[in-house]
C-alpha cells in the first residue's frame, strides 16, 4: 500500500517535472498565437507562420519577436507571459512544416466566387444626391464595417459589414463608381458606390497583402503571402483570369510584398519579399505599341520572361523590397527592405537600380507623398523605427532634411491645395499627437492632440483640399474633420477604430498628397 502510494507520487512528480521541461507547443500556440495567425498557422490578421514564409527570419530573430513584439505591426511582446523554454518550443513549432498546406489555385478560387449583382444589372446613377467623386470610404476595423461618407456634408450615407481584417487601401475603378477591398485572409470584395451594394466577392488567396486596379479599370491584381502567387481577376464580376506562381529564376518561391498599378505604363508592379526582384506585368492588349518616357517600347527589352498576354518582366535588384513608392511619372520606384540600411531607386525604363537612398529608420514608403520645394520635387516618408520624417530630393536622391518628430510615424498625407503635410506619431508615449509640417519651410508648425491618450493616425483630405480627416484609433474612436487652413476642428463623427479613409477624387486623380 505504502509502496504503491510512493509510486503514484513519484509518477505525479516526474510527470510535472516532465511537463515543465517540455512545454506543449501546440497548446501555447493555441493560447497565444492562433487568434491572429490562424488556428492552422495559415494566417489571419497576422501573417502565416510556416517555414516557407519565415525564410528571411532566423530562429533567433523569431524568438526575439515573440519575446519583444515586432515594430510597426500588431504583434505584442509575449516575454512577460512566456518563459524561454516556451519561446523556444514555439519557435520550433512554427518552423515545423505543416503536414498539409491547402492548395489555393484557380479551382479553389473559382469555387469561392459569389456574384450578387452581375455586371450591368444595377442602375448607372447614384441613389443619393451627394457628389459621388467626393465620397470617403472609411474602414472601421473595430467591428469590421465600412462607412461611406459624404465628403461635402460629412454625413454617413451608409454603413455595412465587411470581411474581417481589411488591410491596405481599398482601390477604386477609374470612374470612381466601384471600390475593391482586400482582407488579410484573401477575400476580395467589389462594392458599387452608386447603388451602395456589394456586387461580387472571391477568395483569391489564403493570406493576402493587397490588391491593385489597372489604370483602364479592366483588371484587379491580388498579391498573396500564401500561396506565393499573384492572382489576376476580371474587374467586372471578379472572375479569375490567371494565377501567376511567384518563383525566381532559381526556382525559389516568394511572398509578394505588395502590388500597385502604374497607369502611365499600362502595367502592374509587384515587389517580392523573398527574392530580390521587382516584377512588372503589362495589362495592355497586344499588339498595341507602348511608348513611355524615353519613347521606346519597354516590353521588347530583355528581361521579359514571356511575351503572351500579361507578360512578366523581371527586374533584378540588390535587396528585397518590403515597401515602395513611385514618382508622379511612374518612371522611378523608390523601395526599401524593412531591415535594410539603404533604400534603392529603380528606373523602370532601363530596368535597374540607379541610386541608393539614405534611409535607415525603416521608412514607410507606401505612405510617402511628394511636392515641389524650392523649385525641385521632394518626397517625404515617415519612419517606423525612428522619430523622424525623411525628405528626399527626387533629382539627386539625397536626403535633404530629417524632421524630428515625437515618435515613429505610420502615415503621412497632404493635398496639392494645402500648404501643410500631416504626419502621425503612431508609436510610443506620444501616439496621441499629430504633427503639421509647413511644406515650404520643412518645419513642424503645429502639433495637435485631438484625444489625449488615444492613438491619432491616418489623415486624408477631401477633394478640394479644404478639409483634413483624421482617425482616432479606438473602439470608442472617431473621424475628426479639420479645416485644413485654420487647423480648427469642424466636426467629430463617432466611429469604431477607423483605420483608414480614402477619398474617391484624390485616389482616382492620383493626388500627390496621398497613396494610390
Ligand atoms: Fe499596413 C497599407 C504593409 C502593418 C494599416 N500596409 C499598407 C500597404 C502595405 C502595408 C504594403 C499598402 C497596400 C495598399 O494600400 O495597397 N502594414 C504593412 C506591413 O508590412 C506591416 C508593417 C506589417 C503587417 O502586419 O503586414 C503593416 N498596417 C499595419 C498595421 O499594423 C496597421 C497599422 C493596422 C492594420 O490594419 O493591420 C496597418 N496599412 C494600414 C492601412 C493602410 C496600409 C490603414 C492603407 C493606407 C493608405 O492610406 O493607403
Amino acid at each position: 500500500m505504502r509502496s504503491s502510494l510512493l509510486c503514484a507520487l513519484l509518477t505525479l512528480c516526474s510527470t510535472s517535472v516532465l511537463a515543465a521541461a517540455t512545454p506543449d507547443a501546440a497548446d501555447l500556440y493555441r493560447k497565444h498565437c492562433a487568434e491572429c495567425h490562424g488556428k492552422d498557422r495559415l494566417g489571419g490578421q497576422g501573417q502565416a507562420l510556416l517555414p516557407g514564409n519565415l525564410k528571411r527570419l532566423s530562429k533567433k530573430e523569431a524568438a526575439g519577436v515573440i519575446r519583444n513584439g515586432r515594430a510597426a505591426t500588431q504583434m505584442p511582446a509575449l516575454g512577460d507571459k512566456l518563459d524561454e523554454a516556451d519561446i523556444a518550443a514555439l519557435v520550433d513549432y512554427i518552423y515545423t512544416p505543416l503536414s498539409y498546406i491547402p492548395e489555393w489555385g484557380l479551382k479553389q478560387i473559382r469555387a469561392s466566387h459569389v456574384v450578387s449583382h452581375p455586371w450591368g444589372s444595377l442602375p448607372d446613377k447614384p441613389v443619393y444626391d451627394a457628389d459621388p467623386l467626393n465620397l470617403f470610404v472609411v474602414v472601421e476595423v473595430g467591428d469590421h464595417h465600412a462607412t461611406i461618407l459624404d465628403g461635402d456634408r460629412f454625413e454617413p450615407l451608409t454603413r455595412f459589414k465587411t470581411r474581417p481584417y481589411l488591410h491596405g487601401g481599398p482601390k477604386y475603378s477609374p470612374d470612381g463608381r466601384y471600390v475593391y477591398f482586400a482582407s488579410r485572409d484573401g477575400w476580395v470584395t467589389k462594392y458599387d458606390l452608386y447603388n451602395l451594394k456589394t456586387v461580387a466577392e472571391i477568395r483569391a488567396g489564403i493570406n493576402t497583402r493587397n490588391l491593385a486596379v489597372s489604370g483602364d479599370g479592366r483588371y484587379v491584381m491580388v498579391a498573396n503571402y500564401l500561396p506565393h502567387t499573384l492572382v489576376l481577376l476580371d474587374a467586372r464580376n471578379l472572375d479569375p483570369i490567371r494565377v501567376f506562381p511567384v518563383k525566381g529564376s532559381d526556382g525559389r518561391s516568394s511572398r509578394v510584398s505588395a502590388v500597385y498599378a502604374a497607369p502611365p505604363r499600362g502595367s502592374f508592379i509587384a515587389a517580392l519579399k523573398d527574392i530580390p526582384e521587382v516584377w512588372e506585368i503589362s495589362y495592355l492588349d497586344e499588339p498595341e505599341p507602348v511608348y513611355i518616357g524615353l519613347m521606346h517600347d519597354y516590353r521588347y527589352q530583355e528581361g521579359f520572361v514571356d511575351k503572351g498576354p500579361f507578360p512578366v518582366r523581371r527586374i533584378k535588384l540588390d535587396d528585397y523590397l518590403d515597401d515602395f513608392f513611385f514618382d508622379q511619372s511612374y518612371r522611378h520606384l523608390l523601395g526599401a527592405a524593412r531591415n535594410g540600411k539603404h533604400g534603392q531607386v529603380i528606373d523602370l525604363i532601363v530596368g535597374r537600380k540607379v541610386a541608393d537612398l539614405d534611409l535607415s529608420g525603416m521608412p514607410h514608403l507606401g505612405s510617402g507623398i511628394s511636392w515641389d520645394y524650392q523649385g525641385r520635387r521632394v518626397m517625404a516618408t515617415p519612419n517606423l523605427k525612428k522619430a523622424e520624417v525623411s525628405v528626399i530630393d527626387m533629382q539627386t536622391w539625397k536626403t535633404i532634411k530629417r524632421i524630428k518628430t515625437l515618435g515613429p510615424g505610420f502615415f503621412m498625407r497632404s493635398h496639392e491645395n494645402s500648404p501643410y503635410a500631416w504626419v502621425d506619431v503612431f508609436f510610443g508615449p506620444n501616439k496621441d499627437a499629430v504633427h503639421i509640417i509647413d511644406k515650404k519651410t520643412l518645419e513642424i508648425v503645429k502639433t495637435l492632440r485631438p484625444e489625449p491618450g488615444k492613438t491619432s493616425a491616418h489623415v486624408e483630405f477631401d477633394r478640394d483640399g479644404r478639409h483634413a480627416l483624421l482617425s482616432i484609433w479606438d473602439k470608442d474612436g472617431a473621424v475628426i474633420v479639420y479645416d485644413a487652413r485654420t487647423l480648427k476642428e469642424v466636426k467629430r463623427l463617432p466611429m469604431n477604430k477607423p483605420s483608414g479613409k480614402y477619398n474617391v477624387w484624390n485616389k482616382t486623380h492620383r493626388s500627390e498628397g496621398t497613396s494610390h
